[in-house]
């Protein structure tokens, strides 16, 4: 008699059921690994949109900006409020870290580690500056500039953004000039009164053959060295002197060995932000144009601070004891003109006349 297995014999239908429910289980279990499978996938697919996505959004660059200023400066807060605009503009994509007080190197060696690309930005003097970019020697010529609304009218108009551009001829691009006001003699022994007092004094130039000339011009005795340097060697009597700004005369404390300071103010020497162009073409066109704008911003702030300094500056030379004297400038102006007179290259004179008419 035909007889169904499980009819027939319930030890082999156990079997059967055992067998199926098994069969079950693995498919379960199958389909759930599938499931779990197709689970972790998915897991991995969408983490890595959310990863992609999230280091899209925290992906930022962080450029490094060396200079040779005390942080107390008015230049270096100037540049602070550079970084501060960036940060605000990029929300944060592109930064700044500065590098302040010549930590990375002196200006000429951080000009040349701009060139290379291992450091991305600076601030110099434009002295300095003129050592690679030759126009910017006519910046530094001795009463080229009236006043200070002549320095600003000439470097805010066609002749600055030129001199601005020209840079990346050199590895070199300018993004913006800042102020640093005039220049004017200090000294350890006594005060410069005419140009004649400077005769046989060691008078620190920075390393620019125009400062060199100046000092010469005037009967010193021109020693070029970085800014770094100036404190000990006025200290140790390696120069009689040097000349500058009042902020830096202040803030890198010169006054404390330097006691007589004369306002014969005889250049107008600008300062100048630079991005080297191994590090320029490698942003973005947004990152240019928020790197621009702040720059922009930064030049409106730094002037505010600069002014806060000067006035400042003073204060704390008449309370260290620092006679200040307000010489007759026209016999610093007469003779110092043979500087102007030695510019022959037809380019530099055509500039120098430009400037002179603007
Ligand atoms: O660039 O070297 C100098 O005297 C400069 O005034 C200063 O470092 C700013």
């Amino acid at each position: 008699m035909p007889r169904t297995i499980l009819g027939s014999d319930p030890e082999a239908a156990g079997f059967i059921i055992t067998q199926i429910a098994v069969v079950r289980i693995l498919i379960d279990f199958y389909r759930q690994k599938l499931f779990m499978e197709l689970r972790k996938s998915l897991f991995v697919l969408i983490s890595s949109v959310l990863l992609l996505s999230c280091t899209q959004l925290s992906e930022t660059r962080t450029l490094a900006l060396a200079h040779g200023l005390p942080t107390s400066h008015p230049v270096h807060q100037g540049i602070v409020s550079l970084q501060k605009s960036l940060y605000e503009k990029s929300r944060g994509k592109l930064q700044i870290k500065i590098y302040a007080d010549g930590q990375l190197g002196s200006e000429r060696e951080t000009l040349e580690l701009l060139q290379i690309g291992s450091v991305d930005m600076t601030k110099v003097s434009s002295a300095t500056m003129s050592n690679f970019v030759p126009d910017y020697s006519v910046l530094n010529i001795p009463y080229i500039f009236r006043d200070k609304q002549h320095v600003f009218r000439t470097l805010e108009g066609d002749i600055g953004r030129e001199l601005l551009d020209k840079g990346a001829d050199f590895w070199l691009k300018g993004l913006c000039f800042y102020d640093a006001g005039s220049r004017s003699f200090y000294t350890k022994s006594k005060p410069i009164q005419k140009p004649e007092d400077l005769v046989s004094l060691k008078i620190r130039t920075m390393n620019d053959p125009t400062a060199v000339k100046m000092v010469r011009a005037l009967g010193g005795a021109p020693t070029p060295m970085s800014f770094g340097e100036l404190y000990s060697a006025l200290q140790q009597g390696v120069v009689d002197g040097a000349e500058n700004n009042p902020p830096s005369f202040v803030t890198s404390r010169h006054f404390e060995i330097c006691k007589y300071y004369t306002l014969d103010e005889h250049t107008y020497t600008p300062d100048i932000l630079i991005i080297g162009t191994k590090t320029w073409s490698r942003l973005s066109v947004m990152e240019k144009q928020w790197l621009r704008e702040a720059a922009k911003v930064s030049v409106q702030a730094q002037r505010k601070y600069w002014a806060a300094s000067v006035a400042e500056s003073f204060r704390v030379l008449k309370k260290n004891g620092v006679q200040v004297y307000t010489p007759d400038k026209t016999m610093f102006v007469e003779k110092s003109k043979s500087v102007i007179e030695s510019f022959s290259e037809p380019s530099l004179k055509r500039l120098i006349k430009r400037i002179k008419e603007n």
